[in-house]
């Protein structure tokens, strides 16, 4: 494989001008055409020790596993950094930063101009979704990471057989830099970026990502959250199907049945547990297709059928253990990349949560001596683990069927210790869709902000939508097609992480999880176990099973309570929120929270 290769010259000529400009624009000292195969990423791998970037870890303990430590500024995604640059302010909504595509391309190009000298220019050309899907699309990431490439390589579908599928037609750019431009002799330090001038921005009309400043995560990785949701919806919009913030996956009764769900949470709110679930239920089986993102479309056969459009999972490191989510722990066992963790003393990785006795000694993510008694953590709170799907223990093999999974249901939750219900089934689509709008959730360490603080996160696609949000949900609205009605999912709410006066959580959560699954596949097959509630259905008495469990009555019934006070104060706070759409909130959303409040109203 020859590394560091020029030959634009062989790409069609349509990547070829566009990768041709890119390099003219950005002055790489050479530029490198990924093929995607196993050599070219062990030589980036080999690389990134060479430089200091990657420490490779113990070879029997994490076979074939890097550890990589960030910059203490640039460790999560930055959605205040973050831009949608439609034409009009209008077009990107009010829950995203606009600037206007002109303007951002004046302040863009200086930064990019020679932003990769002393760099290789890296050009990946990656597949979401996969190579044989109706449902996939192609984009093609030009980064001067190759920390990036290697964490691509796990996460999408990359190299020559894109380019092959591709030939020369339409693929979403994105140009991707870490703003750290080398000056002849200069030494890189061990994670470029540049934390003060950050730009992750997004040019719907013209399907164009540029990003700026920031190597981690959602800022660098292009398919992931800048393609696949926030390009992608506007996509979506225009061409009648979905791109979710979602896991997917199937569950499978006792008797032999199988369902698939797909779930939308915010960031680091248990998608990756929930989708390699392990259900303490005898005889219930769970197998795993996605844990952060669905593209959904009609199929043929009139159902909504999703796809995961990834290959990899980018999990959050800290609380994941053999008891939390023992197929991650069994995924990560080769082959990984893991971002902000300690090191310890036997070439292993540690976080906060990952065993219940820490290591005497390690070293931590910001590469210091570290021991219990220290008072920084080992691991930063949204350190990261990248790993290929293949090497979960439990996943589905119907996860690369091009024409992707029926969904029997699809949940939406939060991170709420009050009010919200262990889980809540919508009267209708309409109503579902309006619970998906009122999603609220306690904010974590994967995006820069106040953790704990509560926000409101439609569909949990409050940093991923890439319109304007009314415009979203009108879009959602318009899937209730008349001759498809009986064969759209049931939609949920579900919530974690109620706690209790004593400030515990009332649920156990993780494996427990099933028996909530249990009561909506249930639901799904028309079992009458519901009773109405004024927020919807929730489970009658006794149709939960909590067989086993060690719960007192009075906390299942906290967590079943519809405390019509507080949802009254709930409904009057999403009416405030609803404010900022305008004359944009659909009609039928407007409807729906005037038949709760109505329904709140009647049963005081
Ligand atoms: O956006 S990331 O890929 O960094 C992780 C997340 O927020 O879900
Ligand atoms: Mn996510």
């Amino acid at each position: 494989m020859s590394i560091l290769s020029r030959d634009t010259a062989l790409l069609p000529p349509k990547i070829q001008k566009w990768v041709n400009d890119t390099a003219a624009l950005c002055q790489p000292d050479n530029i490198h055409i990924c093929d995607g195969s196993q050599s070219e990423y062990d030589t980036l791998c080999a690389l990134l020790v060479k430089e200091g970037i990657f420490h490779q870890l113990d070879s029997v303990k994490r076979p074939n596993s890097f550890l990589a430590r960030s910059s203490q500024e640039d460790v999560a995604r930055v959605e205040a950094r973050t831009f949608i640059c439609s034409k009009t302010r209008d077009q990107a909504g009010p829950t995203n930063n606009w600037m206007d595509p002109e303007e951002m391309r004046k302040i863009l190009m200086p930064l990019f101009k020679g932003s990769m000298h002393g760099r290789t220019m890296y050009v990946i050309p990656y597949s979401m979704g996969p190579l044989n899907s109706p449902y996939a699309k192609i984009g093609i990431e030009i980064t001067d990471s190759p920390y990036v490439v290697c964490n691509m390589r796990i996460m999408t579908r990359i190299g020559q057989e894109v380019l092959n599928k591709l030939g020369d037609g339409e693929f979403v750019p994105g140009v991707h830099s870490v703003g750290a431009p080398l000056e002849p002799g200069q030494k890189d330090s061990h994670w470029p970026c540049n934390p003060h001038h950050v730009y992750i921005t997004h040019f719907p009309e013209t399907r164009e990502i540029w990003s700026y400043g920031s190597g981690y995560g959602g800022n660098a990785l292009l398919g992931k959250k800048c393609f696949a949701l926030r390009i992608a919806s506007v996509q979506a919009r225009d061409e009648g199907w979905l791109a979710e913030h979602m896991l997917i996956c199937a569950i499978t009764n006792p008797a032999g049945e199988k369902k698939y769900i797909a779930a939308a949470f915010p960031s680091a709110c248990g998608k990756t547990n929930l989708a390699m679930m392990n259900p303490t239920l005898p005889g219930w089986k769970i197998e795993t297709v996605g844990d952060d993102i669905a593209w959904i479309g009609y199929g043929p056969d009139h159902r909504l059928r999703a796809i995961n459009p990834e290959t990899g999972f980018f999990g959050v490191c800290p609380g994941t253990s053999l008891k939390s989510n023992p197929n991650a722990m069994k995924a990560i066992h080769s082959n990984s990349i893991f971002t902000n963790v300690a090191l310890t003393d036997d070439g292993d990785v540690w976080w906060e949560g990952m065993t219940d006795k820490p290591p005497a000694h390690a070293i931590s993510w910001t590469n210091q001596e570290w021991t219990p008694n220290s008072p920084e953590k080992a691991a930063h709170p949204n350190s990261r683990f990248t790993t290929p799907i293949s090497q979960c223990p439990i996943v589905d093999p119907a996860w690369v069927d091009p024409h992707g999974v029926p969904l029997s249901a699809i949940i939406f939750g939060g991170r709420r210790s009050t009010a919200v219900p262990l889980v809540c089934e919508s009267f209708s689509w309409q109503h579902g869709t309006f619970l998906g709008t009122s999603i609220s959730s306690e904010m974590t360490a994967a995006a820069e902000g106040q953790v704990g603080k509560l926000r409101h996160d439609p569909f949990a696609m409050l940093p991923f939508c890439g319109y304007h949000m009314g415009d979203y949900f009108a879009h959602w609205l318009s899937f209730a097609r008349k001759k498809d009605l009986g064969k759209l999912p049931k939609i949920y709410t579900v919530n974690w992480f109620q706690k209790g006066a004593d400030g515990k959580f009332l649920w156990p959560g993780f494996g427990e999880n099933s028996r909530v699954l249990k009561w909506i596949f249930e639901r799904t097959s028309g079992v009458q176990n519901g009773v109405e509630t004024p927020i919807g259905i929730l489970p009658a008495p006794g149709a939960l099973d909590v067989s086993g469990l060690d719960l007192s009555p009075d906390s299942i019934k906290e967590l079943l309570r519809v405390d019509v006070e507080a949802w009254k104060k709930e409904a009057a706070e999403l009416r405030e929120y609803y404010k900022i759409f305008g004359d944009r909130l659909p009609a039928g959303i407007k409807d729906e929270l005037q038949q709760l409040e109505a329904r709140l109203d009647k049963t005081s």
